[in-house]
């Protein structure tokens, strides 16, 4: 830290003393000689900074590509499009910048003061002004027009056999519910949360104070945390709310993010790719999770709200969902089938039954 601080002056002080020598020396030489000589050097320095920033830029990508996502395929097909979507607009930026970064370090190099020439006057041209106008206006359209049916695809209506599931996010952690065998979210009532035992508030009973009817839709929704099942080749739609203060559903390896706003339910839906063990296979890393990460600063545990999303086949998802028990049964473990005593009676017939 202070050798850096110590470097920085260092080069401050250099500069300044070089700055103070050259004028001395333009004073000893006369103005107009050292102002040639200034732009001389001035000159091919342009092309050293043009040669040492390209460079630079081709450095970069060497050194940093290979630790983005990009060098994995999108795990989605929604992220697919949104891969080719970045392609594009940095494809046609790139080539833009590149040429109009040579273009204005090499003229002014090639175009620094010279008696022998004398200076074109070229005040306006109408065509020029015309052309570097409506060109970039239509490219951009087309770059706007491509993300926008991107947006309205994956923010649209999900396909009928989309599976469903809602995503809460909350200081700091996720829950996500499922809608049980009616296939129905039941009613839910931010009142009737109860952090230990009530999640997201689903209305199980009738509460007057509240003004509440029991909503028998709740009793089969499932609930979990932090981690989420989706099955590979079926779209999913997440409806995405908040329990406290904005988060965001940020999907990196889909390529997909959406804010988690309290009291607004947001929608996206995919298709994921490839599952998690197919995954761990094409990053040839075993430790591979697919991500949910908090991508909006939400609090002071912000860092630590990472979610995942297990994508695996159809079987393997049934298998998972019939061990699953509704919500409600861990509110009210009486209410469970598998922890009520059977009846004397029938206890002996079961007995029986067995023998
Ligand atoms: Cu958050």
């Amino acid at each position: 830290m202070y050798l850096t601080i110590a470097v920085i002056v260092l080069i401050f002080v250099v500069i300044f003393q070089i700055a103070k020598a050259s004028e001395y020396v333009s004073l000893l030489k006369g103005e107009s000689v050292s102002r040639k000589q200034n732009n001389k050097v001035n000159g091919f320095l342009m092309i050293v900074f043009l040669v040492l920033g390209l460079v630079g830029v081709w450095y970069c990508n060497e050194l940093y590509f290979g630790k983005t996502l990009l060098v994995h395929p999108a795990a989605s097909n929604h992220g697919e499009k949104v891969d080719s979507m970045l392609w594009w607009t940095l494809g046609v930026t790139g080539v833009v910048f590149i040429a109009t970064q040579i273009l204005l370090f090499w003229f002014a190099y090639k175009y620094q003061e010279n008696e022998n020439r004398k200076v074109y006057y070229f005040p306006h041209s109408n065509f020029l002004e015309m052309l570097w106008t409506v060109v970039p206006a239509i490219v951009l359209t087309g770059l706007v027009i491509y993300g926008l049916r991107n947006w309205f695809s994956f923010t649209g209506e999900a396909p009928n056999n989309a599976m469903v599931v809602e995503v809460t996010g909350k200081q700091f952690g996720w829950i996500f519910r499922y809608p049980g065998k009616d296939a129905t979210f039941g009613k839910k009532y931010f009142k009737a949360i109860d952090a230990a035992t009530n999640t997201i508030g689903l209305v199980w009973k009738d509460d007057a104070t509240l003004n509440l009817k029991a909503d028998p839709a709740t009793l089969d929704d499932i609930v979990t945390e932090q981690t989420v099942y989706i099955v590979k080749d079926k779209p999913v739609k997440f409806i995405i709310g908040s329990r406290d203060v904005i988060h965001d559903v940020g999907l990196p390896h889909f390529r997909l993010k959406m804010d988690a706003v309290p009291g607004t339910p947001t929608t996206l839906w995919f298709t994921p790719k490839y599952t998690t063990k197919e995954m761990k296979e094409i990053t040839k890393n075993p430790n591979f999770q697919y991500e949910i990460s908090c991508d909006q600063m939400c609090g002071n545990g912000h860092y630590s709200m990472k979610g995942v999303v297990e994508v695996v086949t159809q079987e393997e998802y049934d298998a998972w969902i019939a061990k699953q028990k509704p919500y409600y049964f861990s509110a009210f473990p009486d209410a469970d089938p598998a922890n009520k005593k059977l009846p004397a009676s029938d206890t002996t017939k079961a007995a029986t039954a067995k023998l």
